[in-house]
């Protein structure tokens, strides 16, 4: 059998192998997600992001262990986690904290674990996180998370990958303000306030509560009135197991406001449209530069060097 056939039917080497081709951009890995391509489309992809050290990681945890067995009002659920790994060849180790925390994971069948490595990243996710979705969608995973890298910067690009979107925040971090500023606060769809266990969570829950609130109703005055969502905000804690049952109801909600709304239509599409401006970007640029003299580069970027020819003179040059 196949490398598509066998992620269909769940084989885990299967996809674990598919998903190495994809992280190295092999064309076997493109010709087995080309045949799985029908195949996706139904999973709900929740992003995960927030400054570092607000305990994504041990979050995520948690609550693929929640959303994976049934409580009273959902089934038991077949979960995936794909963890951005910012750890370098020189710094190593950051995995390391994960992959113990994540340790009761792996003994739990219904949930597959990857990390990817980021390196260079921008936007918190790596390059071939969309592909890698991709697949685990296809391999039939109900629920897909994705924790980005915690760079405290707007990680924009999650909330375009996902359906949902969290943004963790902590006490003690000082940086709710930070955060707020950097954008991060307009990309949640539920905002967790995480290591509640902790003082200044709830009042942290109270400020960032407040800053939504006057966020929601600028967004009021400008867009057109439709079936808004209220962003909750949730408090957990990811040390004392505290607040799941809670947060994955407010993720059921957000799932059933998504398709109530359209929103989960339209989430859908302008992921799938990301992915192909992406590759078609990257096929173009890798086609002319093909195309291109070699002498013709070095040259032109020479007199780029030399301060002689601006980057815009120089593409015009390029192009005529
Ligand atoms: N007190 C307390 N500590 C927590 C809680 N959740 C996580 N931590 C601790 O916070 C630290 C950071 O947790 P991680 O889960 O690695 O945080 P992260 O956001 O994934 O960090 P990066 O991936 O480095 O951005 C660890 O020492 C955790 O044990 C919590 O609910 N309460
Ligand atoms: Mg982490």
């Amino acid at each position: 059998m196949d490398i598509p056939e066998r992620v269909l039917q769940g084989d885990r080497l299967a996809l674990a192998r598919l998903l190495t081709w994809l992280e190295n951009d092999q064309p076997r890995g493109r010709a087995a997600l080309d045949a799985l391509f029908p195949h996706t489309g139904k999973s709900h992809i929740i992003g995960v992001t927030g400054p570092s050290g607000s305990g994504k990681s041990s979050l995520v945890n948690r609550l693929a262990l929640q959303l994976a067995q049934a409580d009273g009002s959902q089934p038991a659920r077949r979960v995936a986690v794909l963890a951005m790994d910012p750890s370098s060849p020189f710094s190593g180790g950051a995995l390391l904290g994960d992959r113990v925390r994540m340790r009761d994971l792996m003994e739990c069948p219904e949930i597959f674990i990857r990390s990817m490595a980021s390196r260079g990243a921008l936007g918190g996710l790596a390059r071939a996180a969309g592909e890698l979705v991709l697949a685990l969608e296809a391999a039939g995973f109900d629920i897909i998370l994705v924790e980005t890298v915690g760079a405290g910067q707007s990680e924009v690009d999650i909330a375009r990958l996902a359906h949902t979107t969290l943004v963790v925040e902590a006490p003690g971090l000082g940086d709710d303000i930070q955060a707020a500023k950097a954008g991060i606060l307009e990309i949640a769809d539920i905002l967790v306030v995480n290591k509640s266990d902790k003082s200044g969570a709830e009042s942290a829950a109270h400020t960032l509560a407040a800053m939504l609130e006057i966020g929601a109703e600028l967004k009021a005055e400008t867009s057109a009135p439709q079936a808004a969502w209220k962003v909750p905000v949730q408090l957990t804690s990811a040390l004392n197991r505290e607040g799941m049952v809670s947060l994955a109801a407010a993720i059921h909600e957000h799932f059933t406001w998504l398709n109530a709304s359209g929103e989960w239509e339209r989430r859908a599409q302008a992921r799938l449209e990301d992915l192909f401006n992406r590759l078609l970007r990257e096929r173009l640029y890798e086609d002319w530069q093909r195309s291109q003299p070699q002498a013709n580069l070095s040259e032109a970027l020479q007199s780029l060097r030399k301060r002689e020819t601006s980057p815009y003179s120089l593409i015009e040059r390029l192009f005529s």
